[in-house]
């Protein structure tokens, strides 16, 4: 009996898991386990021998059910122990710092021109950025020798050895989008093309990369009187303030008669405020479009007449938001857009809604 205990006691607690216990249980003190038939034997012996035995071998087989017991929970708790072990989380670390988004200004103002033309019934139109040098200046009235060309600071791609046709170039405006929209559709035309252009200059207000939106109405008494109230309406909407324009002679390739169209302004500390004041800024050129040029885009100029103009993007976001370097555009920086009050967005947009 004494062996017996020794035994079980000894191979309890030496047990690995759960599943040696179950079995250990079994041999021990299950229906046929070594203890039960111990105790089957109680029947053959004396009363004297079983008033002995019997309450020994119950004490025995209590004393076996709770090792067996405590050895469960013994294992049951270092298994809960190795796993908090490699389950440790410190939970006053702080949390990974999340990068916020933000409109760019250049998009944003973009979608603000977008709207406000919109509402005067204007739709987008939107083409290739390299472009064959006859969308780009042929077609705009600038021939091979004309002094615009040079003047344009154009990229050009390069040819293979011995292909002699011109090479492509980075469009230089977005006009040539207005040129493959004439050949596309015909007129009337109420379009506007924003988007990138490029030039090889680089300076405090200029960069290799910049954006434009271009305007085109073509119609059969579309006159510069509809270019002025279209204009003001415009910047008036887009400044939030009316704004008088001022429109001076000039000349372009592609209009006839053309014109630098100035916006009313004041200067102060250095200061530019739009739409007060008896300063003038120049912020875009214009004109009616050239009649050489309606015809590269296969419109009959005896039938067809209107107006373009070409404003640049940034210049714009830059008086808007008094933003006073080109450069702070092409900085990823994004402590310098929150200054200027751009938000960061809650959702991110592709093109799509205002975010704020
Ligand atoms: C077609 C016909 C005529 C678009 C025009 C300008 C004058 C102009 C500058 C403004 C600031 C470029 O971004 S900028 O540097 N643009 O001065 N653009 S008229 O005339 C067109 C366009 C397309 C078919």
């Amino acid at each position: 009996m004494e062996d017996l205990r020794n035994k079980y006691l000894e191979l309890v607690s030496g047990a690995a898991d759960e599943a040696v216990l179950e079995e250990l249980r079994v041999q021990a003190v299950g229906k046929k386990g070594e203890i039960s038939l111990k105790m089957r034997e109680l029947g053959k012996m004396t009363p004297e021998e079983r008033q002995v035995m019997g309450p020994k071998l119950n004490a025995l087989k209590d004393e076996i059910n709770s090792a067996l017991a405590a050895k469960k929970a013994a294992l049951a708790d270092a298994a809960l122990d190795a796993r908090l072990k490699t389950e440790w989380l410190d939970v006053t670390l702080p949390s990974r710092t999340r990068r916020q988004g933000s409109i760019h200004p250049i998009s944003q103002v973009t979608e603000e021109v977008t709207a406000i033309f919109a509402d005067m019934g204007f739709a987008v139109a939107e083409g290739p950025q390299i472009e064959t040098d006859w969308y780009n200046f042929d077609a705009l009235n600038i021939p091979g020798h004309h002094p615009a060309r040079a003047e344009m600071d154009t990229f050009y791609t390069h040819r293979a050895e011995g292909d002699n046709r011109p090479p492509h170039v980075l469009r230089t405006h977005t006009s040539p989008v207005q040129i493959r929209t004439m050949e596309k559709t015909g007129a009337p035309i109420r379009i506007i093309c924003p988007g990138r252009v490029y030039r090889a200059d680089y300076d405090q207000t200029h960069t290799p990369m910049f954006h434009q939106v271009e305007g085109l109405a073509l119609g059969k008494d579309i006159s510069m009187a509809n270019l002025k109230w279209v204009l003001e309406e415009f910047f008036s909407a887009f400044f939030g303030t009316h704004v008088e324009t001022r429109f001076r002679a000039s000349h372009f390739p592609f209009t006839e008669p053309s014109a630098e169209v100035d916006i009313q302004c004041s200067w102060e500390d250095g200061q530019v405020k739009v739409g007060e004041g008896n300063d003038w800024l120049e912020v875009l050129g214009s004109g009616m479009v050239h009649p050489k040029v309606l015809e590269a885009g296969g419109i009959d100029p005896n039938e067809y007449q209107g107006f373009a103009f070409g404003i640049g993007i940034d210049r714009l976001a830059m008086l808007k938001y008094g933003i006073p370097d080109l450069r702070a555009f092409f900085d990823s920086d994004l402590r310098w857009l929150r200054h200027y009050g751009f938000a960061s967005l809650d959702q991110p947009t592709l093109h799509g809604g205002l975010a704020r």
